[in-house]
């Protein structure tokens, strides 16, 4: 298959103003009559060519006159007219099968409802149509099915219904807002609708509708207040108001990815919808809230200004987790939602970017573009726009926004003119900030400090180097912002002069391979925190001695700094111990100062649960190279059991003193106390003793919500022994009728390190309950086993990754996308010790060798391997 590159962009040759769509549904007959008012763009005499897969043709008219066969070209993948005039109306009628349809990309059924999931390319799967975001148009939809499917939904506004004949209706919906097809979506069904009302800014009342299955409408209830809490954020934050006198979300089971923002009717994953405390932890919430947000943000970035093609993605994407990571630092403390921010950007990102799928925020190319669905796309993306907030300060970017809104609306652009927009609100040249964009991989930083008694100068030296990534092998010096303060050896903050300025903290911005700045008015020996509040995307290693690090974690009132000054001593020792060099003094001095810190009682619940997590095995491999998982999994269970030991009383006290009375609220105060008390409890379970395994039992037996409930079953898990048994037995009992909770089952033992689990796992795809073509089963099973729970994975027998091979092969036959989605861990091969990696790379090789291989698993195997 031949790449798709950026440097190849055209603008599209034909431009369909309007666009008037009918469907007549049926779960294997659909028929799909669409009307194109085309338009030529620019002068030229190309033919129209309209993309078009798996759609059976049944007639196609220009101007009201029906084409011969030989007046048009059908193939797989595109439907061609010559010689059409400059302006014309286009008909097309085509059918579909839905419910045959697995790979759940264009419209298929799940749950007996008919769904919709196009970006990025699935309305080709629909009708023929220039399938590309740069083609705006105004959308009329009519939608016409049996009574069995009682809610008929599209974007935009109702505008008509009725009764038909023969137990039929109809419904039609119109979209004022021109928008690429990507963003269209048809919801139709049986479902239950939770309904709510909002008044923006201007005075407008808003409906708003949350659709779930039957029976399922209360469990919308935090959805909709997180979706009215986006919206009043969205314009206080940025002036952004909603559009439409309606908005709506569909929860449906099947679903590829998480959440879609179509427009005026997003659909959701309902992993990413439903919740109430007995079956939704609060990690669900968190989750729910933050992605309610990121959809409807979209309604302004991403769907009023679109990408002009699909290696534009960051642009609605990074922006939009940059804004939804803002809303979630609003609504649940800064430090500790930056915190998980950095966590989850160092496993997924970093570890992308140190392997063979490492590209940059903003690609070049690719064959299949639901591979660049990335961490680097979205959770770089992200970082990018944070850097440039710091840069230019928080007017300039707010200015930088506005002019953004102002000038792109109703169009589609580039990352270029969005940084455009910034350069010109700060009056800044921003050229060497893009970058950013343009080159792959994470800058490794060293940073070193010489301080002089005499002069009271300070002076701190800090370095960047790039590691080559496949297709960049010479990387350039990039823009950095360091945020830096200085604590004295009390742990203080020193106060210094930068430039005859008096200051707490400055962000030092490296532009060159190397920076020096020299700080005045250092009265005392000072410790340097560095990186505070992880102000850029990159690895930093400093000269700090140990003793420094226990003065940051004592300390240092960056929070992101004080936890991180935690995880890097115990990543240090617990990397010594892997390479059999453990020292156990610098072990219990660690576990001393985790002691003083638990007892902090100016600490904020949420933050202490987050310093008590040591840093996970995936971090651990990224740490040190070629990774041993054995022993990495060893070394840091002799950690936790260390501290377990020595903070046995205090965990214990913890965990009985934040036992919760009343009623559960998901509110982040109360959900910090649980995760403290299930993180010490979780801690204790290093510990196998009879008396820890009574405790999880007894915490799991007591819990009176979902979030205790999995934190005494995870606790179990590690224990082992037949109260996990029965514990795991009870569980599914109770909650076998519940899909979600039952993914949460098969997850928890997908996780487990016992040398047993690799055996559970693979009985547990022949499980009755487990059903590979939703991807939320398969997820919970597979992809957990592969991503987190790197121990029994990487069994030296090769057996793990002959599963994940195996699981590839068979899910690829009908879903491609979530096919490609599960090889990543193979991905990293090279990072392994040479026994392990051969193993991996020789079931990579075993996929590619395998016929009728998917263009998206064929991409992604191919660059893992190259
Ligand atoms: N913009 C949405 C991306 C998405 C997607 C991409 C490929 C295949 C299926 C998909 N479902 C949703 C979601 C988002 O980032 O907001
Ligand atoms: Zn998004």
């Amino acid at each position: 298959p031949q790449p798709i590159r950026l440097s190849d962009y055209r603008p599209p040759a034909f431009l369909i103003d309007e666009v008037a769509l009918a469907f007549d549904l049926a779960p294997n007959t659909t028929r799909v009559k669409a009307r194109l008012s085309v338009r030529r763009n620019g002068a030229h005499a190309d033919p129209l060519k309209l993309n078009g897969e798996r759609l059976k043709l049944i007639s196609v008219a220009v101007d009201g006159r029906a084409l011969a066969e030989a007046e048009r070209e059908v193939d797989a993948e595109f439907l061609t007219v010559p010689g059409v005039p400059d302006a014309f109306v286009l008909e097309t009628e085509v059918e579909i099968d839905p419910e045959n349809n697995k790979a759940l990309e264009g419209l298929y059924m799940s749950g007996g409802r008919f769904c919709t999931q196009c970006e990025a390319e699935g309305f080709r799967k629909i009708t023929y149509w220039p399938d590309r975001p740069d083609v705006l148009s105004r959308f009329t939809v009519r939608i016409e099915a049996d009574k069995a499917f009682p809610h008929l939904l599209s974007n935009g506004n109702l505008i008509e219904k009725g009764e038909l004949s023969g137990g039929r209706h109809y419904a039609v919906w119109n979209d004022p807002f021109p928008k690429p097809c990507y963003l269209f979506a048809l919801v139709a069904g049986a479902l239950d609708v939770l309904e709510d009302k909002l008044v923006t800014m201007s005075g407008r009342t808003v409906d708003l509708r949350i659709y779930v299955d039957p029976g399922m409408a209360p469990r919308a209830a935090y959805a909709m207040d997180a979706l009215k809490r986006s919206m009043k954020w969205d314009e206080e934050a940025f002036g952004r108001e909603y559009d439409l006198d309606l908005f709506m979300i569909v929860a449906v089971r099947d679903f590829n990815f998480g959440a879609m923002e179509n427009k005026g009717l997003n659909i959701f994953n309902s992993s990413l919808l439903l919740a109430d405390p007995a079956t939704a932890t609060d990690m669900d919430y968190e989750r729910i809230e933050s992605v309610v947000a990121h959809e409807y943000f979209h309604n302004w970035t991403g769907d009023r200004i679109t990408c002009r093609d699909w290696f534009q993605l960051c642009l609605k994407e990074g922006l939009t987790v940059f804004r939804d990571q803002s809303f979630s630092a609003d609504m649940r403390g800064h430090a500790v939602q930056r915190i998980k921010d950095v966590k989850a950007l160092r496993a997924r990102q970093f570890a992308e970017d140190q392997g063979p799928l490492a590209h940059p925020v903003r690609p070049s190319s690719y064959l299949k573009i639901d591979n660049f669905y990335t961490a680097t796309i979205y959770e770089k993306g992200s970082e990018v726009i944070r850097m440039l907030k710091t840069l230019i300060g928080p007017e300039a970017f707010r200015a930088g926004m506005d002019l953004y809104f102002e000038r792109w609306d109703g169009h589609a652009t580039t990352v270029e003119e969005f940084i455009k927009c910034f350069a010109e609100a700060s009056g800044r040249d921003l050229s060497d900030f893009f970058g950013w964009y343009e080159q792959a991989g994470t800058p490794r930083l060293s940073l070193s400090s010489a301080y002089d008694v005499a002069r009271r100068t300070l002076e701190v030296e800090i370095a960047q180097e790039t590691p080559p990534t496949p297709g960049q092998p010479t990387k350039t010096a990039l823009p950095i912002p360091v945020r830096l303060g200085l604590l004295d050896q009390d742990g203080r903050t020193q106060a210094f002069l930068r430039d005859g300025e008096a200051l707490d903290e400055t962000v030092v911005v490296l532009s060159e391979a190397k920076t020096t700045v020299r700080l005045e008015g250092v009265d005392r020996p000072p410790v340097v925190s560095a990186l505070r509040g992880f102000s850029a995307p990159v690895v930093m290693t400093t000269d700090a001695q140990p003793k420094d690090r226990y003065v940051l974690l004592a300390g240092d009132p960056d929070l992101f700094n004080r936890w991180e000054a935690g995880q890097e001593l115990a990543r240090e020792l617990i990397l010594a111990r892997a390479a059999g060099q453990p020292d156990e003094v610098g072990e219990e001095r660690f576990a001393e100062a985790m002691g003083r810190a638990l007892s902090d009682q100016a600490a904020d619940p949420a933050f202490k649960a987050l310093l008590l997590a040591m840093p996970s095995e995936p971090d651990l491999a990224l740490a040190r190279q070629p990774a041993d998982p054995a022993a990495l999994h060893e070394a840091r269970e002799a950690l936790r059991l260390r501290l377990a030991v020595h903070l046995a009383e205090d965990l214990k006290r913890l965990h009985s003193g934040l036992q919760e009375s009343g009623e559960f609220s998901p509110d982040a105060a109360s959900a910090g106390r649980r995760a403290l008390r299930n993180a010490a409890l979780e801690l204790l379970a290093a510990n196998p003793k009879a008396e820890t395994a009574e405790l999880a039992l007894g915490h799991y037996r007591a819990a009176g919500n979902m979030t205790d409930a999995m934190g005494g079953l995870a606790a179990l898990m590690l224990i082992g022994g037949p109260e996990y048994e029965a514990a795991l037995e009870d569980f599914y009992a109770k909650w076998k009728a519940e899909p979600l909770v039952v993914d949460k089952w098969f997850a928890v033992q997908a996780r487990d390190p016992d040398e047993t689990a690799l055996g559970r796992v693979m009985g547990l795809t022949a499980h009755p309950a487990f059903d590979p073509k939703n991807p939320n089963r398969l997820r919970a099973l597979v992809s957990t086993f592969a991503n987190f729970n790197p121990v029994r994975f990487h069994d030296p027998s090769g057996a793990g990754y002959r599963f994940l091979a195996d699981q590839i092969l068979a899910v690829d036959r009908y879903n491609p996308m979530t096919a490609a989605r599960l090889v990543d861990p193979l991905g990293g091969w090279r990072r392994y010790a040479p026994a392990l990696g051969q193993l991996m790379k020789a079931e990579l090789e075993r996929i590619l060798a395998s016929e009728g291989l998917s263009k998206n698993v064929f991409e992604l195997v191919t660059r893992a391997l190259g």
